[in-house]
């Protein structure tokens, strides 16, 4: 709250957190993190301007004390950022993707939408992989971009009850669906969809991955565990079946192929493919630290930004430009525990991120498709879509 302005926002969490991450809650939990902000946060920014954005992320650095947020909370700090930005605009009566990125914030990211999946995104028998993923890169309008991932979901959905006798019909905790099947037949049914919807649509929809290899790798064996596969592959394996999976499926985007220390494999695969993007989301947790090793070490060609995996708007404003002025494309997201609040829908735009990972199917998800929807209704005729350039 300010003066002219009101701004409040709710930070999310994820199930599978890379461990660079900022600590999302201090101890204690939600309930200590609520005393945190009444107590220490509260009366240190009354006094301040809410457009002073940088200053008050700083103020949150000093306050919490830690390198990694464990004092008052990553999430807590992430509301508190947000809020003041949501305050800020609101008291100039401007959206925030406007006031965060000025008047010529006006090129809407693609929706990488998660369709089916597994790994700790659901339970019981699914695929290792955690997110089979599209990007209806064709589009011409975030709208027909967002139809378009609806359209396969709802496609892989009845592909999936047809072919599987044992289907419930169950989703992951992103709205993706949770079959009891293996990742390659998995890949099967995501490719068949977004070929049968991209000749409907007449532009291309392609398939991607979110491996999430962290969530596979064991470290004492070395190697990564597909359980439902019943498989084991080491370094070089996993290497070659990833780029076997870009190859064959053609595939334009795959997330953490290899778990979360392991540059190297990054670098060696970034350099193997053409037309896909090789994104570190675990390996570079929206840290500039990170990122400026993946940079110096050509480890991946795009990066994953979640502000609660730094804590603050600023620190991941700092990491966006790094990563676009490297050449890596920032790929806004979502986290697996979503609430309904819309800001990373404007942060997308004002970050002038070209791709956004938000989901397709729950109320959670939709409220960011749906907040694009309207950025892109406001923009009218100065909307265009990003350019992709992959
Ligand atoms: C990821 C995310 C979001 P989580 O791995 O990219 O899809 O999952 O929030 O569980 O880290
Ligand atoms: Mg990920």
């Amino acid at each position: 709250m300010t003066t002219d302005g009101f701004g409040r926002v709710s930070a999310p969490a994820g199930a599978s957190r890379g461990k660079a991450e900022a600590v999302p809650f201090p101890e204690g939990g939600v309930e200590e993190a609520v005393k945190k902000v009444k107590e220490l946060i509260a009366p240190e920014l009354i006094g301040l301007s809410a457009e002073e954005q940088e200053r008050i992320d700083d103020l949150l650095h000093e306050l919490d004390g830690t390198e990694n947020f464990r004092n008052i909370g990553g999430n807590t700090s992430y509301a508190v950022s947000l809020a003041a930005a949501e305050a800020a605009a609101d008291s100039y009566i401007m959206p925030l993707f406007q006031y965060l990125g000025g008047n010529l914030a006006n090129e809407l990211p693609y929706p990488l939408g998660n369709i089916l999946g597994g790994g700790k995104h659901a339970l019981g028998k699914v695929p290792d992989i955690q997110e089979f993923l599209v990007l209806p890169v064709g589009a011409k309008s975030f709208r027909e971009a967002a139809e378009a991932n609806v359209m396969v979901h709802r496609r892989v959905g009845s592909i999936l009850k047809k072919r599987c006798g044992d289907f419930t019909g169950g989703r992951g905790d992103e709205g993706a669906w949770a079959p009891n099947i293996g990742n390659d037949e998995a890949l099967d049914i995501v490719s068949e969809a977004c070929e049968e919807v991209s000749d409907e649509v007449g532009f291309k929809v392609r398939p991607a991955l979110d491996i999430a290899a962290s969530s596979l790798w064991n470290e004492e064996e070395k190697c990564y565990v597909y359980v439902r596969d019943g498989l084991r592959r080491d370094s070089g394996e996993q290497l070659d079946y990833v780029l076997g999976l870009i190859e064959k499926y053609g595939l334009v985007y795959v997330e953490d192929p290899f778990h979360e220390e392991d540059f190297e494999s990054f670098k060696e695969l970034t350099g193997k493919v053409n037309g896909c993007l090789i994104c570190g989301d675990d390996l570079f947790v929206t840290n500039v630290k990170r990122l400026s090793r993946g940079i110096k070490e050509s480890a991946g060609n795009s990066i994953i930004i979640k502000v609660n995996q730094v804590g603050t708007l600023t620190d991941a404003w700092r990491t966006t430009d790094m990563a676009r002025k490297a050449g890596y494309k920032p790929v806004i997201s979502h986290r697996s525990g979503e609430t309904t609040a819309f800001q990373i829908a404007h942060l997308a735009v004002a970050f002038r991120c070209p791709i956004i990972k938000t989901g397709v199917m729950g109320g959670e998800r939709i409220a960011k498709i749906n907040e694009l929807i309207r950025i892109e209704e406001l923009l009218g005729e100065r909307a265009r879509m990003a350019e992709l350039n992959i």
